[in-house]
């Protein structure tokens, strides 16, 4: 048990088995019926247990986070691979095989608490390590580079994003008029506009997408040499994506979706994993590169800027209350330890305010700190006292600095003894609401993001182009996209021009950019593995005897399966886990047939399954000579054995049918 869950355990509780009590304690002999004035009468103010009942539900909700509200969490543990006190002092980045617990919150960023998972849009990924030095937090995202420059924007970007003011519509999408106006009047969006186009905005899993820090920190070691540092969280499994129309599907079928995957593949011992990496660049190296290294609307790509691995993230245990833990724990970018410092990035220097500020409100007060799942696992003191809803005992007399009567103490602690202290960065300047000259670039790297892509990647970012714009009803907006995107590339404008019958963008001159950046795609840098992809597999009676050898070779390569039959029940000692109404083909990487149905309806929706699969392009695998599954037959990914299965699945998409 890691020390977070030992100090999390003093407050777990068991209500199975007890006696029901009053919040005082007082057990209660009837909770059925409120206290009336006669059987049929009135019901009675000093019913103190139905006032006690209904106040705390009355009272059970509390703000949604602002922004990135639906989320989904889990405990973990994070390993060093190597010591790592070169670049930073950090003491959980010190040492091999240095041990620290983690809690990992993932989420979307314009829906509300309740809306579908798979929605086009950036993913968090927010990770507090619990060091012996105090909380860190790495507040990321899916996405390396964010939509605006400059903190102050923040506001504007999220109102135009969110559900349009005046009728609360669209829910957790980008597909509308705000948003893309405010696009086309603030172009600094435009690379992470490619990027939320992209199959990154629709992940498969959350434990099959990289992480980003975004902006640029600092890490400073014993010897005071700091070194600017970016961020990365890679997943062992890889990155893996959804395609719209299954990830739209998917929002209907399973709202729940990346949560519930996240949830059943710890339940199972499936732990995700995630390599932690960072790129340096030295002070010295500051103004060396083409763009701004302070530009959180920039990569450093990686081939210029390689990314060094320093430890290994596993997530290990589901949360026992999503309340008491996913929905109060409190993420803040300036909870940082020594070893750790921040850099001018605008951006970056705008959310030192937000983080704790909007706690504030979302927590009820300055005390969040002392919820459970916030508590740091080292000692923490301090003058601050009172509020709502304190915990702590402070006993004595003294709460101010300096004092005598308490010797001075809580005394400041001196760097050199683990003290933190700022990175005494020299700055000069005159105080102005400008932006800098280095940041008015806006369309290199979102070209070279483009060029960067396969073709696949990009008929999929053209397709997104042509919804989403699509879905804009204000011609002038389509028209000022079109045309901003042409400084992207011409061909690109031109055909998202056609599909959404505006007429086409001017040739302008798009930016002289050559190489690529082949990290950035997803298809150039494949994981094949089929470990943890779900399979269903297509039963009924007449399914050949031999199912358990089927279902052995799918489990000994880690494929999760799931039977799915006409109806429920048991066959060939194996439980037929789904029916064709209860599922959906969209949930699963993989479909495996072994059977026709006599039933023309259930056979009908056997090839609806089978079709959706194909169209999606995931591997079908048959068993039998069945007839429906001749039309599919000698194209890519559709394979006749369970062992060719196996390898076609670890593609995991067939673009070439
Ligand atoms: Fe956040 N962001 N953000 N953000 N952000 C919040 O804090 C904010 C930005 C990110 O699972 C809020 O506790 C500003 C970039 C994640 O609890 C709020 C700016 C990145 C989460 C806030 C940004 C993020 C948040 C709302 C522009 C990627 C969810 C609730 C300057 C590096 C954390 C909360 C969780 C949440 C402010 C931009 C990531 C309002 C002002 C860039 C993963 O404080």
């Amino acid at each position: 048990m890691t020390e977070k869950q030992q100090q999390l355990e003093a407050f777990r509780v068991n209500d199975k088995g007890q006696a029901l009590t009053t919040n005082q304690g007082l057990k209660m002999a009837d909770d059925e019926h409120s206290l009336k004035a006669g059987d049929r009468g009135p019901t009675l103010l000093e019913d103190f247990h139905f006032r006690e009942k209904m106040t705390h539900f009355d009272h059970e909700r509390i703000p949604e986070r602002v922004v990135h509200a639906r989320g989904s969490a889990a405990h973990g543990v994070f390993e060093t691979y190597e010591c790592a006190s070169d670049i930073t002092k950090a003491k959980f980045l010190n040492g091999k095989n240095t041990t620290t617990p983690v809690f990992v919150r993932f989420s979307t960023v314009a829906g509300s608490r309740g809306s579908a998972d798979t929605v086009r849009d950036v993913r968090g990924f927010a990770t507090k390590f619990y060091t012996e030095e105090g909380n860190y937090d790495l507040v990321g995202n899916n996405i390396p580079v964010f939509f605006i420059q400059d903190a102050i924007k923040f506001p504007d970007f999220i109102h135009s994003v969110k559900p349009e003011p005046n009728n609360e519509i669209p829910q957790a999408q980008s597909a509308h008029d705000t948003f893309w106006d405010f696009v086309a009047n603030n172009q600094e969006s435009a690379h992470t506009v490619m990027w939320h186009l992209s199959d990154r905005a629709i992940p498969r899993s959350y434990r099959m997408m990289e992480g980003f820090g975004v902006n640029t920190y600092r890490f400073i070691n014993a010897e005071g040499k700091a070194h600017f540092v970016k961020f990365h969280w890679k997943p062992l499994l890889g990155v893996k994506s959804l395609v719209w129309d299954e990830a739209q599907k998917i929002a209907g079928k399973d709202p729940d979706f990346h949560r519930r995957d996240l949830w059943d593949a710890i339940e199972r011992g499936d732990y995700p994993e995630y390599e932690l990496g960072v790129q340096l660049i030295s002070e010295e190296d500051e103004f060396k590169f083409s763009f701004d290294i302070l530009d959180a609307t920039k990569i450093w790509p990686e081939e210029e800027v390689p990314v060094r691995i320093l430890g290994k993230m596993t997530l290990n245990k589901n949360v026992d209350n999503f309340f008491a833990e996913t929905e109060q724990v409190a993420f803040h970018v300036g909870h940082v330890v020594p070893g750790i410092d921040f850099s001018n990035d605008p951006l970056l220097q705008g959310r030192l305010f937000s983080y704790t500020d909007t706690q504030l409100i979302r927590l009820g007060g300055p005390n969040f700190h002392e919820l459970p799942i916030n508590r740091p696992v080292c000692p923490f003191h301090n003058n601050q006292r009172d509020g709502y809803g304190r915990h702590t005992i402070n006993v004595g007399q003294v709460s101010y600095h300096k004092n005598s009567l308490a010797n001075n103490t809580p005394r400041p602690v001196p760097e050199e003894e683990g003290g933190y202290a700022h990175y005494e960065e020299k700055i000069e300047g005159r105080k102005v609401r400008a932006r800098s000259e280095s940041f008015k670039d806006h369309f290199s790297q979102a070209r070279l993001f483009w060029l960067s892509m396969t073709d696949i990647e990009k008929k999929h970012i053209i397709d997104a182009f042509s919804f989403e714009v699509g879905k804009v009803k204000n011609k002038h907006i389509r028209k000022q996209v079109v045309d901003m995107f042409a400084h992207v590339c011409n061909t690109l404008a031109t055909k998202v021009a056609e599909n959404v019958g505006i007429e086409p963008p001017a040739k302008v001159e798009v930016p002289n950019i050559q190489q690529t950046s082949p990290s950035v795609s997803q298809e150039l840098n494949p994981v094949e593995t089929v470990k943890t992809l779900k399979v269903a597999v297509l039963v009924s009676e007449k399914s050949p005897q031999n199912l358990q050898e089927l279902l052995s070779i799918f489990t000994k390569e880690n494929i999760v399966v799931e039977l799915i039959g006409s109806k429920q029940g048991i066959l060939q000692g194996h439980e037929i886990n789904q029916t064709f109404s209860t599922t959906a083909s969209v949930l699963y990487d993989g479909v495996y047939l072994t059977t026709s149905y006599d039933d023309t309806h259930q056979q009908k929706l056997a090839d609806h399954f089978i079709q959706e699969a194909f169209d999606h392009f995931k591997t079908v695998g048959y068993t039998e000579n069945i007839t429906s599954i001749q039309q599919f037959t000698r194209k890519d990914g559709v394979v006749k054995s369970p062992e060719a299965f196996v390898q076609a699945l670890a593609q995991h998409r067939h673009w070439e049918r």
